[in-house]
């Protein structure tokens, strides 16, 4: 049984990393939700972790507030993708659960300190603001952790803000800096193994058939999603990025990789939250990631919609 703590800014994608995660309680135990600005402002971000809870009936799980900002620049959202709420293309009600009390990297390293050394994953699906705040609090916290398994960076896909760098890098490139400078086990599922993975209606389908409340809200969210996407790049579908990081856990044997460096450009205007990744090992200095780069995107699909749709 392995513990865990989602970081996040509720798109669809988000939601399905977590709520997957929540249906697997064989194999992981979920302690909190934290939240932070990303996609959308964090109010938004919040809410949207709400009512996520509460349409699969889990709104026992506590809701941590984070960072409003990244750590030195102002806020990039990305409305144009995910709409003006984060959560377009289904009303869900409006969440009557309040937040719990305290700040989400107060609440991370809490969590993880309360616990033995080497128990707690943190499954990071959003800009690493949170992370980088709760390492700063505890120097010890990264070698506490079991680890860190994040949805980010691009390796030779190019980026989805930049041509350059992924979303969540570009927004706090300086967070994910520090990140990948802690010292502690790291899993990277950057562009390169998430744009394998897309949301065709064949895939979908099992969500539309189901006719479950589940099933039926992230059929809408998840379709409004991949229009953006079509229109875009012209693919089937759009990626469901953040899943994969549940996928992982769950099924490793699902990804190939390898362990390799990863820096981030934090000055550069041209390529801002570039995650370079060292692949073929020519600066000599040691691995600090395993670097994801490949998914049986089948077998992705049939497990997160099964376990989804336990809920
Ligand atoms: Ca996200």
């Amino acid at each position: 049984m392995r513990s865990v703590i989602f970081d996040t800014d509720p798109s669809p994608d988000d939601a399905v990393a977590f709520l997957a995660a929540l249906a697997s309680p064989g194999e992981l135990e979920v302690l909190a939700i934290t939240t932070v600005a990303g996609n959308v402002p964090v109010g938004l971000t919040s809410k949207n972790a709400l009512k996520a809870l509460e349409l699969a009936g889990r709104s026992d799980l506590p809701v941590y507030q984070g960072a409003s900002a990244p750590l030195v620049r102002p806020l990039v959202t990305a409305e144009h993708v995910h709409g003006r709420t984060g959560f377009d293309g289904y009303d869900l009600p409006e969440p009557v659960t309040p937040l719990a009390n305290g700040f989400a990297p107060d609440a991370i390293v809490d969590l993880v300190m309360s616990r033995p050394e080497g128990t707690v994953t943190l499954c990071c699906l959003a800009p690493l603001t949170n992370i980088a705040l709760a390492f700063a609090r505890e120097p010890r916290l990264a070698t506490h952790l079991a680890g860190i398994v994040l949805m980010g960076g691009a390796m030779s896909e190019g980026g989805n803000i930049t041509p350059s760098a992924e979303f969540n890098f570009y927004v706090d490139p300086e967070a994910a800096s520090r990140v990948f400078e802690s010292g502690t086990s790291i899993t990277m599922i950057p562009l390169d193994c998430t744009h394998q993975a897309l949301i065709t209606d064949e895939r979908l389908e099992p969500l539309r058939a189901a006719g479950t409340p589940i099933g039926t809200a992230f059929h809408h969210l998840l379709e409004f999603n991949k229009r953006f996407d079509r229109a875009k790049y012209g693919w089937p579908g759009g990626p469901l990025h953040d899943a994969t990081v549940t996928a992982y856990l769950l099924a490793p044997e699902l990804f190939t990789g390898r362990n390799v460096r990863v820096d981030i450009e934090c000055s550069s205007p041209l390529t801002l939250g570039m995650s370079v990744v060292d692949w073929w090992g020519v600066s000599g200095r040691p691995p600090n990631a395993l670097v994801l780069r490949t998914i049986d995107a089948d077998g992705y699909f049939r497990l997160i919609f099964e376990r989804l749709l336990r809920l």
